[in-house]
């Protein structure tokens, strides 16, 4: 009946269309029933009302007919959101997560990515986590979404129908930099997908450094070519002479590698002038801290 984006879209809007067409037609049936009574059962022409006892028929028929389309309505809603709610066995799993504030996609070698890569055709499933406060994965063109809760599995699942690029919003606020908190969907042709997902990653310009930057969600809140987003940019960064506020107290400091590495380990320690206290601490091992110290002290 529908030929829409996803095997999601299509459910939703037929339940959709169920209830508003009943909606509808209630709406019609009743007005028309109102304004027939009004003209038909007037005072002029029924001065004497007349007294109806009972009418067993007439009682069976409006409460047999209105639970059958509740019944009905209902009927509709619980096979969307049981078929919703179970995925196919052999759906493709992504690791989805939720962090302040961006999104990051890991597949089951181990690929990660920004961007939500999937296949055409094939069942994917998303299992949705948070590290840190709430989030919600919303899909609008699939008619999909579901929050992202710390320590908590949740899931979504679709087969998108269409090679597109569709937009992935956060949609439950989660602090300063909610509204950045975009991505994309990019459903591919099958064999595209494959050759991706099998390929060698290649290394990112920049090198590990900046693999980690992206991987762990620094750049959702970080830009690298000097736009002023949630936090300061990491372009020309080292070597800056920077206002902070340390304690309540400002003082001016020289971003030098001690720096750049208390921020990372202690984000709240020094606040940079102009921005909020708004970074969580981001779990690295110390030879990834080496990496992104060393990228970004090249980073000018
Ligand atoms: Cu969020």
């Amino acid at each position: 009946m529908f030929s829409g984006t996803s095997s999601t879209s299509n459910a939703v809007e037929l339940s959709f269309s169920i209830v508003v067409g009943a909606c509808i037609l209630l709406l019609v049936l009743i007005t028309f029933l109102i304004l027939l009574f009004l003209v038909k059962y007037n005072k002029r022409r029924h001065p004497h009302p007349a007294e109806v006892k009972e009418h067993r028929a007439l009682e069976i028929v409006w409460t047999v007919v209105p639970i059958l389309i509740v019944l009905g309505l209902f009927y509709a809603g619980w096979a969307d959101f049981d078929y919703l709610r179970t995925p196919p066995e052999n759906a493709l799993p992504i690791q989805v997560t939720g962090r302040k504030w961006s999104w990051g996609f890991e597949y089951g070698n181990g690929k990660k990515s920004d961007v939500l890569r999937v296949p055409v055709g094939r069942p994917v499933k998303l299992l949705l986590t948070s590290t840190d406060v709430l989030h919600s994965f919303y899909l609008p063109a699939f008619r999909i979404k579901e929050d992202a809760v710390p320590g908590m599995k949740t899931h979504l699942w679709f087969v998108a129908n269409e090679s597109g690029t569709y937009d992935i919003f956060c949609t439950e606020y989660c602090g300063t930099g909610h509204s950045h908190m975009l991505s994309k969907l990019l459903a591919v042709p099958a064999g595209e997908f494959d050759a991706w997902y099998r390929a060698e990653e290649a290394a990112a310009p920049g090198g590990k450094g900046a693999q980690l930057l992206q991987s762990r969600g620094c750049l959702g809140c970080h830009s690298t070519d000097g736009t002023k987003t949630i936090g300061p940019t990491f372009k020309g960064l080292y070597g800056r002479t920077t206002e902070v506020t340390t304690g309540g107290k400002e003082r001016e400091i020289i971003v030098d590698e001690g720096y750049l590495r208390k921020s990372i380990l202690e984000p709240n320690a020094d606040i940079v002038q102009g921005y909020p206290a708004a970074m969580p601490v981001i779990p690295l091992t110390g030879e990834e801290l080496n990496e992104i110290v060393e990228y970004l002290k090249a980073l000018r």
